[in-house]
């Protein structure tokens, strides 16, 4: 399943999740079946393997036409190819592309997916890290067969005028023929009538972006933990006869920052969030529905209202559900602790503007997700890297004003980069990596930033945690037992939850991940990094329990 809702009703299109062949070499047979989505570390000849490997799949088309390949994730590079014929090649694990191929003719058709996860200069992300770069189709893929002309994406900002909630909506046309096009946009509100209409006429080959602004009278807000989603459907029809459509699922919410505080609809919000990131024992980072789910149901359990998708863009099902659930997501491009040379890489600064881009043009319309984050932990003591991070923040401004944005840093007391957030977030792990007090280790970095002039900043400590193997018990307490991560967490929530001086807590982590061997396994027992408060299958530690009293869940 890719969406949680329907995304076309006209639109034929079709899911291609289940069995490819698969083939360490592309030229040889196709000895293996793996699923779609999946990691290939799941196969039990492929539990560590690191490198190139070919997907396989036949379609069959009744009738010539257009049609657009969407992947929703492939780890971490790859090339396309249709009939033979290469189409396009992507780079990143957790971000979403569509592949366009026109006048494809009626009958089989093969699809190959060369997919490389290993790590070199050409990849300025995916780097031996405290995290596994998983290799596959890692989430799902469809075919969707499409008109000469489509619509090829809308995004809708709400916004509240007098009490009265309003909505802009950019809709994207492109016209895939060499004949000029004329006809008109409907705009359907939540299944009832039309509300809106646009005349549109494009040239050959031409793409429009239509802009229309309407008003919704007795719509419910979208609000923390209490979510009103509604349905917006564009058609696009021509002599009133619908050729394309594009159904989008909406929320009406606004967010401000202001002073020291967020706000969402006007009420003040304190984050009480998770880091999560996209991993399980047995499936690694292509999570199935049904672990997302219970994901959901346990951070929810805790008192949570917040998550943030550390460190990379994630599954649109997951945000569908946080959609679905009233969670405020804070979504971050990938990147995680990458050095000043690795900011150097020459491939870092256009595998960060794809990125960025592809999340915020396919995720703007989830009204969970209420932060951009960018680039964790990395170089923002560096004039250097002060440049990226304007250039970043730039770009996501550029693609959305409506949200504000944020980096977690790790660059206490040295960092440069504090005036260009709108929210300072800080990363704090006291008692685990750091001897100081949760009290004093946080007033020392709130006067750092009060000295750097952003006090008059809303400030999130992003990550705190520590290490806890699950199913290590001992009344020592000493390093690594569930006792242990149980006392540090509960002293300092304890000092960080509802603190006035800040406007949010995240826990480092909601579960325990695999991490790359190289570099790491001096650190990370297992070679997991241990600091979930439920382990890799989602067993709960002690800790759970100790984030629940101070989370307020029930
Ligand atoms: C950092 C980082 C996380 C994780 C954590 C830890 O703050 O942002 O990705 O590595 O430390 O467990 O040490």
């Amino acid at each position: 399943m890719v969406r949680l809702f329907d995304t076309h009703v006209i639109r034929k299109h079709a899911e291609l999740d289940g069995m490819w062949e698969f083939s360490l070499n592309e030229n040889e047979r196709f000895e293996y079946s793996l699923p779609v989505p999946g990691c290939w570390e799941q196969h039990p000849d492929f539990r560590t393997y690191r490198g190139k490997g070919t997907y396989r799949k036949e379609i069959f088309v009744d009738e010539k036409t257009n049609i657009c390949l969407e992947f929703k994730g492939v780890s971490h590079s790859c090339e396309v190819f249709f009939d033979g014929v290469s189409m396009q090649k992507h780079y990143n694990a957790f971000t979403p592309f569509r592949v366009y191929i026109a006048d494809v003719s009626s009958g089989t058709h093969e699809i190959r997916v060369c997919v490389d996860n290993s790590f070199g200069e050409h990849s300025a992300l995916h780097i031996p890290n405290d995290y596994y770069t998983y290799g596959g189709i890692t989430r799902p893929v469809s075919v969707e067969y499409l008109p000469e002309v489509f619509i090829e994406n809308i995004r809708f900002s709400p916004k509240c005028i007098n009490g009265v909630w309003c909505g802009t909506i950019v809709v994207n046309v492109r016209n895939f023929s060499d004949k000029y096009f004329k006809g008109e946009l409907k705009y359907f509100f939540d299944g009832n009538s039309e509300f809106a209409f646009d005349n549109i006429e494009l040239n050959p080959y031409e793409s429009k972006e239509i802009v229309t602004s309407a008003e919704f009278s007795d719509v419910k807000p979208w609000e923390v933990l209490k979510p009103q989603l509604y349905y917006l459907d564009v058609r696009l029809c021509v002599d009133s006869v619908v050729i394309d459509d594009y159904i989008e699922r909406i929320g009406f919410r606004e967010i401000e920052v202001a002073g020291k505080r967020f706000f969402l609809n006007g009420r003040e919000v304190f984050f009480k969030g998770f880091n999560r990131h996209e991993d399980h024992s047995i499936f690694g980072c292509a999570i199935p529905l049904q672990i997302m789910a219970e994901d959901i149901e346990l951070i929810l359990k805790t008192g949570a209202n917040a998550i943030r998708t550390s460190h990379y863009p994630n599954d649109e099902r997951f945000l569908d559900l946080c959609d679905e659930r009233g969670i405020l997501v804070w979504e971050e491009n990938h990147a995680r602790a990458l050095s000043l040379e690795r900011m150097q890489n020459p491939n870092f600064d256009r595998q960060c503007r794809d990125c960025i881009n592809e999340m915020i043009i396919n995720h703007y319309n989830h009204p969970s997700i209420v932060i951009w984050g960018i680039l964790n932990e990395c170089a923002s003591e560096t004039e250097i890297g002060r440049t990226k991070y304007i250039e970043q923040f730039e770009q996501i401004k550029k693609l959305d004003k409506t949200r504000p944005t944020s980096f977690a840093t790790c660059q206490h007391f040295k960092d440069i980069c504090l005036d260009l957030p709108d929210i300072i977030s800080v990363n704090l792990y006291p008692l685990w990596y750091d001897e100081t007090s949760p009290e004093e280790c946080l007033s020392k970095e709130l006067e750092w930033i009060e000295s750097k002039n952003q006090g008059e900043k809303p400030v999130i400590i992003s990550e705190v945690g520590a290490g806890g193997i699950y199913g290590y018990r001992s009344d020592t307490a000493v390093r690594w037992t569930e006792e242990r991560q149980q006392i540090i967490l509960d002293e300092v929530l304890e000092k960080f939850v509802n603190n006035s001086e800040i406007c949010g807590v995240y826990i480092w982590q909601f579960c325990d991940c695999r991490v790359t061997e190289e570099e790491w396994f001096m650190v990370r027992p297992k070679t997991r990094n241990n600091k979930g408060i439920v382990d890799g299958y989602r067993r709960k530690k002690l800790a759970y329990d100790t984030v629940k009293k101070h989370f307020g869940g029930i």
